[in-house]
């Protein structure tokens, strides 16, 4: 098949699933072509059956804001028409969808429309009575709708009142990426003794990330036990974060790593990891740490029950509630032998309930049902 990839290029979930799905497709012989504003952040390596068409948004002296939507409309009706696709797979309802549509309508070749619903479309977008209506028209003029997860499809459905059905395929995790590597010194450069557990948090420290409720979390398991934070990533939060480690006196042991590449080693060296938002329609976080052998604590949000599964590779904890998230942190902490089988158990489900193949031939299927149409 040919199939056309838009998707956001920024480091986040979203783009990450789109560029190692259309990787995944081109290595099983489709033709894939990536349709963003600049090449997608893990889009690092030349790979035959990838194609990149940058959008151009100009920035003329009329417009008061750039016309991302409309420029990248004009680019995705280029590229069906010239390369004939079969398939264009936008993620996020809106813009994407919308932008997806009107390109459609561009040109006369019969390409179909899959639209991935990952959260912030719905989960914030919906809730703004202005959009409200346009999200709900890129959903039901796609042809076929997926969501990341079951929760997502039912707040779909109650926020926009969508009959359209949208089938859910969860997110996946590359486990030639992510796997318990040994440490080759990386607890030492980090001044942590090899007998003191490390939590570790990663995200775009956004609001919704609640990131405060992990340093609390830490707080509190500190009063226990010798113990060490690694904070991965960067975001609008991050300032606010560094003055909560350094108002309570915790510089010490807390390492704030900033945006890194090599997550994978620095959870290879983690004993829990910890993601406590207020949103979350899946957490593609968990699983990559899950893949490297880390029991996870999560929030009841959206869709993170979905993910961990309760007790066995990890735990999850109402929103909020730092006291319960300390007292099951401390509690795998303090039994290294429920610890290591925990993340015996997560690196099994990641490698069954999220197998990347497994997920990609699901993507597949919907998008024949989608040209069968
Ligand atoms: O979490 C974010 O802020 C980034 C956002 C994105 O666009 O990448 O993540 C969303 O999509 C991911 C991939 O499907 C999911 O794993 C995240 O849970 C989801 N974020 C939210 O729902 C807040």
């Amino acid at each position: 098949m040919k199939i056309g990839i838009t998707c956001y290029p920024t480091v986040g979930g979203s783009g990450v699933i789109a560029t190692e799905l259309g990787k995944a497709l081109a290595r099983n012989g489709h033709e894939v072509h990536f349709i963003a504003s600049s090449i997608p952040y893990r889009l690092d390596e030349a790979q035959d059956g990838i194609y990149f068409h940058e959008v151009q948004v100009n920035s003329y002296a009329v417009f008061q804001y750039p016309p991302y939507d409309l420029a990248l409309a004009s680019k995705m009706a280029d590229v069906i028409k010239q390369e004939k696709l079969d398939v264009l797979h936008v993620h996020y309802a809106v813009p994407h969808a919308v932008s997806a549509f009107l390109a459609s309508e561009m040109t006369a070749h019969p390409v179909r429309i899959v639209t991935t619903l990952h959260g912030t479309d719905i989960t914030v977008l919906g809730y703004d009575p202005s959009l409200s209506d346009i999200i709900r028209f890129g959903i039901e003029r796609s042809d076929e709708v997926t969501a990341v997860s079951n929760d997502l499809i039912r707040q779909t459905n109650e926020l926009l009142d969508i009959t359209k059905p949208i089938t859910p395929v969860y997110n996946f995790v590359d486990d030639s990426v992510y796997y318990k590597r040994p440490d080759s010194g990386l607890k030492k450069s980090l001044s942590i003794p090899d007998e003191v557990p490390v939590m570790t948090h990663v995200s775009n420290f956004r609001k919704v990330k609640r990131v405060e409720d992990v340093v609390k979390t830490f707080m509190r398991v500190r009063q226990e036990m010798d113990v060490r934070l690694l904070l991965i990533g960067d975001g609008p939060e991050l300032p606010v974060i560094r003055a909560m480690v350094k108002q309570e006196g915790l510089e010490p042991w807390v390492h704030i790593t900033g945006t890194q590449k090599r997550v994978a080693d620095l959870l290879s060296i983690s004993d829990v990891k910890l993601l406590l938002s207020s949103k979350e329609s899946f957490g593609l976080v968990l699983l990559e740490a899950m893949a490297c052998g880390v029991p996870v604590i999560g929030s009841s949000a959206g869709g993170i029950p979905e993910v961990i599964e309760e007790g066995v590779t990890g735990y999850v904890v109402p929103v909020g509630d730092t006291e319960a998230a300390a007292s099951r942190a401390l509690h795998m902490l303090a039994n290294p032998e429920l610890r290591k089988k925990m993340g015996e158990e997560a690196v099994k489900r990641t490698a069954v309930a999220f197998n990347k193949q497994a997920i990609v031939d699901d993507y597949v299927r919907v998008y024949q049902k989608a040209c069968s149409r």
